[in-house]
């Protein structure tokens, strides 16, 4: 049976889509628009208290039964395990592609996001948190660089779920004002990771639906105001 994927065309739905395609998995979609609302239905509040994307169903999940799971780096996590790939399989090397992998959870994730915030959405211009969160995306990206002058991959020689959790918040360098040929050991990678088919069909699931242009006020509503904050 299919793995369901609760999931949208963000950076964080990205990284289950690619690892689904590197992996081969049959999956299903099912499309949570996070501008309209979708997200606080209680149908996806079932899979998930945080009422994010992404998150999965597997019906054959551990023991042959049924399995939810939400936060994109604990799916990553489990989707390697359950095959066996993408995870390196000497124990040093499976905790530097656990490093990384929070590394991106805990650091780029957050901030990134932050950055897009306070530069895309805010409704107001706060230049200490434009400035803050675009020293943080450069301090980030640095260090990236760093650890990619030392491995073709973050994990190391081998191609993991660190690398998939990382490159859709990497990809559109633009919107965050990034100039990857600051960074020539991270568009190394990006380009190798971008070339790569499995990542191309990964980043098309539900493209259709990406937003163009800015947010409406519904959509900003639903996101930043009081539906997000409601209790539930
Ligand atoms: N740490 C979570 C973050 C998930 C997340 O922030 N998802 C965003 C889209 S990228 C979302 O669902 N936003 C809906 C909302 O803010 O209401 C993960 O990695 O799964």
């Amino acid at each position: 049976m299919p793995i369901e994927v609760w999931t949208w065309p963000t950076p964080n739905g990205h990284k289950v889509h690619i690892a689904l395609e590197e992996l081969g998995l049959p999956y299903t979609v099912v499309p949570v628009n996070i501008g309209a609302g979708e997200q606080f239905k209680p149908d996806f509040l079932a899979i998930t208290p945080n009422h994010r994307i992404p998150a999965i169903v597997d019906p054959d999940g551990p023991g042959g039964q049924r399995l939810t799971l939400f936060e994109s780096g604990a799916i990553l996590i489990y989707l390697a395990e359950k095959t066996g790939k993408l995870l390196p399989a000497d124990p040093a090397g499976r905790y530097r592609a656990l490093e990384w992998l929070m590394f991106q959870m805990g650091g780029v994730g957050p901030m990134f996001g932050q950055y897009g915030h306070f530069h895309a959405y805010a409704p107001e211009q706060i230049p200490y948190a434009k400035e803050r969160y675009a020293k943080e995306v450069g301090r980030l990206h640095r260090v990236l660089d760093k650890r990619l002058s030392d491995a073709a991959y973050l994990a190391g020689e081998e191609y993991s779920i660190a690398d998939i959790a990382t490159f859709p918040w990497i990809r559109n360098p633009e919107r965050r004002n990034i100039d990857l040929a600051d960074y020539p050991n991270v568009k190394r990678w990006h380009d190798a990771i971008a070339a790569r088919p499995a990542v191309q069909r990964g980043v098309q699931v539900l493209a259709q639906n990406q937003r163009v242009g800015s947010m409406t006020e519904k959509e900003r509503e639903v996101l930043f105001g009081n539906t997000q904050f409601q209790a539930r």
